[in-house]
């Protein structure tokens, strides 16, 4: 956990991340850039577009699974003993998909402490400003941190039961390995009891084709294919690198072997790019070749039982799952074991 004013320091040195990120990944074969970089301003804002697309289902999905059993998912949470819950959010960003969680919750015990956590202390205001605003009962304590890379900083408030949420399969973007020391961060901070509610997307099967699935990365308005090349806008801006974004074409594969999505850019003839030198290294060239390509995401799909397995292996038990009627996607309950 760290103050406000120690956050803002850290923060301004994000120009180095990216410039390492910049550097390892566009000399490395195959090329990637890792998908933090699409958020910026724009690629947020992008991304807020993306969850309103009519392909991309899994917001509104994972917000109708939400709506339809809250309540029932909130008192297994709080459990036969009826325990007093503390919410925690990892990724919370807005918060503007727990709403419904925290009314039902308020509904339950009345108030509750709700501690959001993110790296964007913008997006942190903007979460509390809005809930304190609409949820009176909810008392609000931000937490400027990235999950991912720090212990969660967790208070732990005596005679509360935690229920930590990791919603809209915000968990997809992790291969395995990563997915589960993630959890196992998450697990590390929590007591036996304490629950975690993930929502995972589901992988194709009977109840799902291939093509809803790429629908979802490659709409039909051109904004994943922007949110995609975001990515170069923002190392031109950041680094003054010199991408031609007409010469890059957004492309999304399903990978049945790895059960995820995978997007690319991919390069449309033979150039050449430049990054002048900057505080992560020497001036670079970069030559693509037609056809080559840059990874910039994953997003895992999950059956019931890869969920179940991923959970167990960092000491969860499943409690109990939601899906819609469609079975798009998952909401897991999930126990400390
Ligand atoms: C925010 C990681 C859940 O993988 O579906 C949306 C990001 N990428 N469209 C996802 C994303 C392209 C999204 N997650």
């Amino acid at each position: 956990m760290r103050s406000t004013a120690a956050v803002a320091e850290t923060f301004d040195t994000t120009s180095n991340a990216v410039a390492t990120e910049a550097r390892n990944g566009l000399t490395a074969r195959p090329r990637t850039l890792a998908p933090w970089l699409f958020y910026d301003e724009a690629g947020s804002r992008l991304f807020e577009q993306i969850t309103a697309l009519p392909e991309y289902y899994l917001t509104r999905v994972e917000r109708g699974i939400f709506s339809d059993h809250a309540d029932e998912i909130l008192r297994e949470a709080a459990g036969e003993e009826k325990q007093q819950l503390t919410l925690i959010e990892l990724g919370a960003g807005t918060a503007a998909k727990t709403g419904v969680l925290l009314a039902a919750v308020i509904r339950q015990q009345g108030s509750v402490i709700y501690q959001p956590v993110d790296v964007s202390e913008t997006a942190l205001e903007l979460a509390s400003r809005n809930i304190q605003a609409n949820f009176p009962g909810v008392s609000v304590r931000c937490q400027v941190a990235d999950y991912t890379r720090e212990p969660l900083p967790l208070d732990r408030l005596r005679g509360l039961r935690t229920l930590a949420l990791y919603i809209g399969s915000s968990i997809g973007n992790f291969s395995p390995e990563a997915a589960r020391s993630l959890l196992r961060n998450v697990r590390a901070q929590l007591l036996p009891g304490d629950k975690l509610l993930l929502g995972t997307d589901l992988g194709p099967g009977p109840h799902k084709d291939i093509a809803t699935l790429l629908a979802a990365y490659n709409d039909g308005a051109g904004v994943t294919a922007a949110f995609n090349r975001n990515v170069l806008v923002r190392l031109n801006r950041e680094l003054g690198a010199d991408f031609d974004l007409q010469g890059f074409a957004h492309r999304a594969i399903w990978n049945a072997q790895l059960s995820r999505i995978e997007m690319h850019l991919v390069s449309l003839t033979a150039q050449r790019v430049h990054i002048p030198a900057n505080s992560a290294g020497s001036a670079l060239v970069l030559d693509f070749e037609s056809g080559e390509t840059i990874h910039t995401e994953n997003s895992y799909k999950f059956t019931p039982a890869s969920i179940k397995t991923l959970l167990a292996a960092a000491d969860f038990a499943v409690a109990n799952a939601w899906q819609d009627p469609q079975q798009l996607f998952s909401v897991t309950l999930a126990t400390a074991v």
